[in-house]
């Protein structure tokens, strides 16, 4: 008799909660859960594969070992004690800088998967470990917290009167950042509180899922956010729009910030960012007019260059309009499983998450990103010989060699290591097809997990674990418990939050978990404990209500932190046209696809195989090619054939990819079938943020002729 039981999906960091049909020890349907409180019955696309993504038969359910060329199955155990057995000879050799371990977004699929990959690498002492934040968005993580940090938590969603996106398209990407659209059934919550009264404003240069509902649409030029905000906030100050209350209490660097953006009149911002001057006025008036809500970007602007720079003025364009939880209310997004931190009316004094003090690469002049090194330097940390050259990497669901800037250098790089190990489900990755070993792993309805990378975006203190709904098909293990397996071959440490893991005997997951998250407001296996048929558990009492600010600690923003007033000034100064690269290409999230995973789902690639480069139809007409057409897209890198597509929603002069398709081994010839790299046309080196190092991923320079 099939059974139904809760759980929630872990094909992204939405983690919907799921309804699971379990037959004979086999998954057979997935359907969202109408009964929760948050997710309400939504599922996406992506999720519903999960049977397939089982049991299909593209699914690795054997670890690998390279043998002269070719993959032969290998049990987990021989391959666990020949990787520490070239570990422990690297290490011996060349130190511990020698290993390299990379977390990709699979590694934030497992519940204890970034936690435990982190362990790893400090119980190994390498500095290098990496993961796909620094790919993503490392200025919005890494550099906004030096201008101060209110400790009473920002506007969320569910109370705003305006939002504003910026290159964030939350309908496909169900990614939401801080205060943005959360990702449960985001369509119809963006519908509902627009039909609630609820001001949108949206820059993208495309009119994208949400830009189409928003009131405001600036289909900005590719690159200049920073024109555009600069616009905002100078129309915002010279109407002495912004909250003068909260700015005279609470910031530092008003006249800096004012000095700065004075140039930025609004023909001249909308001018440089390409949109209407009366819709950059509107929408200044929009933002400060409502009385809470947050600007927030996604990962367009952070890649299309001057990531910080644009962070800093949409912290800027927070700070000034006060869009906190003040004292007496209850501050937005509790959290259950992350450490308690005080909620309180007042700035956190402002803290660098890099630079001096931090471990530093041997690249760039660039350092650790809080904990982790950025992905900028790995492909170079490889490459470069000397004291600390990377030699051996550990890939835990990740793809670099689609998803990482420069894919031939990757590909070099990649190629030229004494040991390569993929964890991965895909034995046909890009990454996975080159490895030394890829070691199976279980997926996640074999697994207990909890969601404790979902609950940023909670907007209530809401709680899973799930228990395993099948058991996994084989010789399989979770990634934490691989790198426990070789923690303990190699007599390393797992440094835990809450103290060292056990290494002799492995604990549960429930045990690793508790000391993973410990300081949290309630315990994994508390949750568990409390956990009824599987649902969701809500910790309303534990939501926090803002504290009144110490008096004694009266911390300020500092809006000139980093010079960037003077940073603003320089980037006015310096508009650089590229004559020969007329073209900008931008990325974007494919609706079937999680960056590179479901290339092998059979639905998925039912809906489209190949990423097109979508054109607006009066630009095809100027290549000049038809819709289905292949083009030729050379950046001053390199080049791609890419099938163009029309699409009315484009702006003029911009062209929109999806990356993590196509690889160095599909040439013009695989388009079709595999689609192209947008990654082959970037270089970390080239063109890249001086802090955080992310690369010019998106705005690239392109030119595009018939191929
Ligand atoms: N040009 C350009 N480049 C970009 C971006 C862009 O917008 N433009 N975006 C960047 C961003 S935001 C990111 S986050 C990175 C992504 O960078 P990565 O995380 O390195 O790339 P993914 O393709 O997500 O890799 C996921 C891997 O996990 C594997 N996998 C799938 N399911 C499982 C599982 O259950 N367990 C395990 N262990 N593995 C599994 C997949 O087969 C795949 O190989 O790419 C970045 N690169
Ligand atoms: N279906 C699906 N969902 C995903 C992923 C996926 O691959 N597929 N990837 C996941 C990952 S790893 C991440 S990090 C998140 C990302 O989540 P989002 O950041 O929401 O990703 P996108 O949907 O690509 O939205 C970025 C938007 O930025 C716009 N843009 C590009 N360049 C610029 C620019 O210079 N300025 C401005 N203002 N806008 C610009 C693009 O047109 C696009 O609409 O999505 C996650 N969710
Ligand atoms: S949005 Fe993400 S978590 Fe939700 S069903 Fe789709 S893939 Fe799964
Ligand atoms: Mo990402």
């Amino acid at each position: 008799m099939p059974e139904v039981r809760r759980s929630f999906c872990r094909f992204c960091h939405a983690n919907c909660a799921m309804l699971v049909t379990i037959d004979e020890g086999r998954v057979t349907k997935v359907q969202g859960d109408p009964d929760d409180p948050v997710f309400g019955g939504y599922t996406c696309i992506k999720g519903r594969q999960l049977p397939d993504a089982h049991h299909g038969p593209q699914r690795l359910t054997v670890s690998q070992k390279r043998v002269a060329g070719a993959f032969q199955d290998i049990a987990m155990d021989t391959a666990l004690d020949e990787i520490a057995a070239k570990l422990s000879a690297i290490i011996a050799e060349h130190g511990p800088h020698a290993v390299a371990v990379y977390g990709g977004t699979y590694a934030f699929q497992n519940s204890a998967g970034v936690g435990s990959a982190m362990a790893f690498a400090q119980g190994l002492g390498t500095r290098n470990i990496y993961t796909s934040v620094t790919l993503d968005q490392p200025a919005k993580v890494y550099t906004t917290m030096r201008y101060g940090n209110w400790m009473g938590g920002m506007h969320s969603f569910a109370e705003a009167d305006v939002a504003f996106f910026i290159g964030n398209n939350p309908i496909v990407s169900h990614y939401g950042p801080p205060g943005g659209l959360p990702p449960f059934s985001p369509s119809r919550r963006l519908r509902d509180a627009l039909d609630q009264g609820l001001k949108l404003i949206v820059a993208d240069p495309r009119e994208s899922d949400v830009a189409a509902l928003a009131h405001i649409h600036l289909p900005v030029r590719p690159g200049e956010d920073p024109a555009l905000l600069a616009g905002i906030i100078h129309v915002i100050l010279s109407e002495g729009l912004q909250d003068q209350a909260f700015v005279q209490q609470y910031v530092d660097g008003l006249d800096e910030l004012r000095r700065a953006v004075a140039d930025f009149t609004p023909a001249v911002a909308a001018a440089r960012a390409g949109v209407d001057e009366a819709q950059l006025v509107a929408a200044a008036r929009m933002f400060a007019g409502g009385a809470k809500g947050v600007v927030s970007t996604g990962t367009g602007p952070e890649m299309a260059g001057n990531g910080t720079l644009t962070q800093y003025l949409v912290s800027s364009l927070n700070i000034i309009c006060g869009r906190f939880c003040r004292e007496g209310e209850k501050s937005s997004i509790p959290r259950v499983f992350t450490p308690v931190t005080p909620r309180r009316a007042q700035v956190a004094p402002p803290m660098a998450l890099f630079g001096e003090g931090f471990p530093a690469s041997r690249i760039r002049g660039l350092t650790h990103l809080g904990m982790e090194m950025p992905c900028n330097v790995l492909a170079d940390e490889m490459l470069t010989p000397g004291e600390g050259q990377v030699r051996a990497l550990i890939v835990i669901g990740g793809n670099p060699v689609v998803a990482f800037p420069d894919q031939d250098k990757m590909t070099r790089a990649i190629d030229g290591l004494d040991l390569l190990v993929s964890i991965d489900v895909n034995a046909e990755s890009a990454t996975a097809k080159r490895a030394d070993y890829i070691l199976a792993p279980k997926m996640c309805l074999e697994r207990e997990d909890i969601s404790n990378l979902s609950e940023w975006w909670y907007e209530i203190p809401y709680a899973r674990y799930t228990e395993a709904m099948i058991a996994a098909p084989g010789d399989l293990l979770e990634e934490w418990e691989m790198l426990w397996e070789l923690a303990h071959r190699l007599g390393t440490g797992l440094p835990l939050a809450g103290g060292a893991c056990p290494m002799d005997v492995r604990p549960t997951k429930e045990a690793f978990l508790d000391l993973m998250v410990a300081g949290c407001s309630v315990a994994p296996s508390v949750v568990r404990a409390d956990t009824v048929d599987g649902k969701a558990v809500i910790y309303e009492d534990l939501h926090p209500i803002v504290e009144p600010g110490d008096p004694d600690a009266p911390g300020r923003f500092d809006l000139t932190a980093g010079a960037m007033p003077d940073q603003l000034i320089a980037y006015g100064n310096a508009e650089q046209p590229t004559p020969d690269f007329p073209w900008r290409m931008v990325s974007r999230r494919s609706r079937h696809r999680f960056n590179s995973t479901g290339q092998n789902l059979p639905a998925l690639r039912a809906k489209r195989t190949t990423n097109p480069a979508f054109l607006h139809p009066d630009d095809l007409a100027r290549i000049p090619c038809n819709d289905g057409d292949t083009v030729r897209i050379r950046s001053a890198v390199g080049e791609v054939v890419a099938v163009a597509r029309a699409a009315e929603n484009m702006r003029p002069g911009v062209v929109s990819m999806a990356h993590a398709f196509g690889g160095p081994d599909i040439g013009p010839d695989g388009v079709h079938e595999h689609g192209a790299s947008t990654n082959r046309l970037v270089s970390e080196s080239a063109h890249y943020d001086p802090i955080t190092g992310q690369s010019l991923q998106s705005a690239i320079p392109v030119s595009i002729v018939p191929a």
